[in-house]
């Protein structure tokens, strides 16, 4: 009888272990990410990323912080009446065996209240939390992109023809 119930208690502990051994974080894999660096007056910026999962199982991004913003969010762009506009998502789903793009106008985390200008080079970290519970912790830099603000403003300026 004893050994009967060691026995049963054994392969419902075997059963249990292993899903979680499945849905090991290291399946996740972070490729390329950058932060954007920003001008000195900016009070946001945000990251991007490829998340890629060598998994048979979904993997859920479900929450990010940060050490260079006070708050971080997973947001995506949406189309709104023809103009772009950010809003906060509960969670990024990478499929089984695929990948998302984290990238300027789609998905992006994104970081609020800047502790610091980011300049072209600076580190940023950044802790993704799954929908297992486990983070992935990813070390990258700030870097300019195409994509500059305070640039934008200022050819607007010169270009009084262009609206
Ligand atoms: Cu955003």
């Amino acid at each position: 009888m004893n050994l009967k119930y060691m026995a049963l208690a054994a392969s419902l502990l075997c059963a249990c272990s292993l899903p979680a051994v499945a849905a090991d974080s290291n399946a996740l894999r972070v490729e390329n990410p950058y932060a954007r660096a920003v001008p000195p007056t900016a009070q946001n910026s945000g990251a991007f990323m490829v998340l890629r999962n060598d998994s048979d199982q979904p993997i859920k991004v479900v929450d990010a912080e940060s050490d260079v913003s006070k708050v971080t969010e997973l947001h995506t762009h949406i189309h709104d009446k023809g103009v772009m506009r950010m809003r906060r998502v509960e969670s990024i789903e990478v499929p089984a065996h695929g990948t998302v793009a984290l990238q300027p106008g789609g998905y992006h985390v994104m970081l609020i209240g800047l502790e610091h200008p980011l300049k072209p080079g600076d580190p940023v970290h950044i802790d993704l939390t799954l929908g297992d519970g486990s983070k992935e912790s990813i070390d990258l830099e700030a870097r300019q992109t195409g994509m500059a603000p305070m640039q934008h403003m200022k050819h607007k300026g010169h270009m009084p023809g262009m609206n």
